[in-house]
């Protein structure tokens, strides 16, 4: 019989090409959708047609388990979150209730489900748990690169949430010998990432300023650096970790690190274009409190999962222009159905 896993988040990038990755793994596949009329669920059906939906929320308990009661799943995947730094500073308290207690309540979801008490603790054939933690819990880093070891010191509320989310994965793994597992993503993106996201604001603004549609591109700290990699080679890691004889976390990236001045960079040469006569620094667009170097030790996931990042930062880069300039000439819209390729 065909595994069965659950993904919550499966509308946002990671949710589509972990759906596609399973699905070519021979898994049957299902998706938490939330929402009466959720826009981007049309998209989901577009893609992933073999994609089943089941409609739940991570503010409500009673969905969660009604979800996973329904699906019976073997793994689950929850890549739900508010998930655009930003954005957890002016919605604090709802990014502390999504990004983190919807962690709880999906452990509760399948702890319930699955008849795990102090006293039963979870044996044999469980349902298997990915939890999408990052890199922004490392924020003001202690040592470079970062590996599983390096202590947290999250510097925003979505920071703050996803480093509970994390522990509780920890501990329910240790309270209840759950198979629950956290992966330590650092940033990964492709032409399906959200445009809220530096690396495909500059691919789009590019793609704009290229074919007449725009004359400048706003950013804010340019100085930031960040370990980016290809978020199709990041879902295979999900999934491996998932496979592995024990449960255990993993810091996954590509072990490199490049300025947002780079990115820039990169992204106005694959267009033929100067990026500084458009780029103009927008100081409304810095953050109150910023991460200002994040670099993965990816070593374990290399050794234990044999897992390698395949698409290098220019590849990716290039890849994103290409894909936006395609898009914006073809009169796609990035915030609409069609924009996924
Ligand atoms: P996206 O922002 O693209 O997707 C977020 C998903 O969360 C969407 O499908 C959204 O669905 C869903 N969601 C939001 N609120 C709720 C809710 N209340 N209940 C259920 N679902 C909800 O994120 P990514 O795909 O980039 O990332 C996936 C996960 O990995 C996230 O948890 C993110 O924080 C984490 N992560 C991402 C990294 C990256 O670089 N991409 C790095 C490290 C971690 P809807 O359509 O309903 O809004
Ligand atoms: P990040 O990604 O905060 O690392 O979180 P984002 O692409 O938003 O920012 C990366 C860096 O770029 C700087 N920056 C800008 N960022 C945005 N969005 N817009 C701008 O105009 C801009 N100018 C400069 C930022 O200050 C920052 O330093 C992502 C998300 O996917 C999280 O959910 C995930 O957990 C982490 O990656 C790992």
């Amino acid at each position: 019989m065909a595994r069965r896993a659950l993904i919550t988040g499966i509308t946002g990038q990671d949710g589509s090409y972990l759906a596609e990755w399973l699905l070519s793994q021979g898994y049957e596949v299902w998706g938490l959708a939330r929402g009466q009329a959720n826009p981007r669920v049309s998209r989901v059906r577009k893609l992933l047609q073999d994609v089943q939906l089941v409609r739940g929320d991570l503010l409500d308990q009673g969905s969660l388990i009604s979800a996973v009661e329904k699906v019976q799943p073997d793994e689950v995947y929850n890549l739900g979150a508010i998930s655009f730094v930003p954005m957890s500073w002016e919605q604090a308290e709802l990014t502390a209730e999504v990004t983190g207690m919807g962690v709880l309540r999906m452990l509760e979801a399948i702890r319930v489900c699955s008849g795990i008490s102090s006293s039963r603790t979870a044996g044999s054939g469980q349902i298997r748990f990915y939890q999408a933690s990052s890199s922004e819990m490392f924020g003001q880093v202690r040592e470079t690169p970062q590996s599983e070891t390096t202590p947290f010191h999250p510097r925003s509320p979505y920071g703050v949430a996803k480093a509970y989310g994390h522990f509780l994965t920890q501990n329910y793994r240790e309270s209840y010998g759950m198979y629950a597992v956290s992966g330590i993503l650092f940033n990964h993106e492709s032409p399906r990432r959200g445009a809220e996201f530096v690396t495909r604001k500059v691919s789009l603004g590019v793609a704009r300023i290229k074919l007449g549609l725009a004359a400048e591109l706003r950013l804010g700290n340019m100085e930031a650096r960040r370990d980016w990699g290809y978020a199709g080679d990041y879902v295979r890691a999900m999934h491996l970790m998932l496979q592995a004889g024990a449960p255990e976390d993993y810091v996954i990236g590509t072990g490199r690190t490049h300025s947002v001045r780079e990115l820039v960079e990169a992204a106005f040469s694959a267009a033929d274009l100067d990026w500084e006569r458009y780029v103009v620094c927008d100081q409304s667009l810095h953050r109150p409190a910023e991460v200002d170097l994040l670099c993965a030790d990816p070593k374990k996931a290399r050794v234990q999962l044999g897992w390698e990042p395949t698409v290098s930062f220019e590849e990716l880069v290039a890849m994103m222009v290409e894909s936006d300039v395609k898009l914006l000439s073809s009169g796609g819209d990035p915030d609409q159905d069609s924009s996924w390729p």
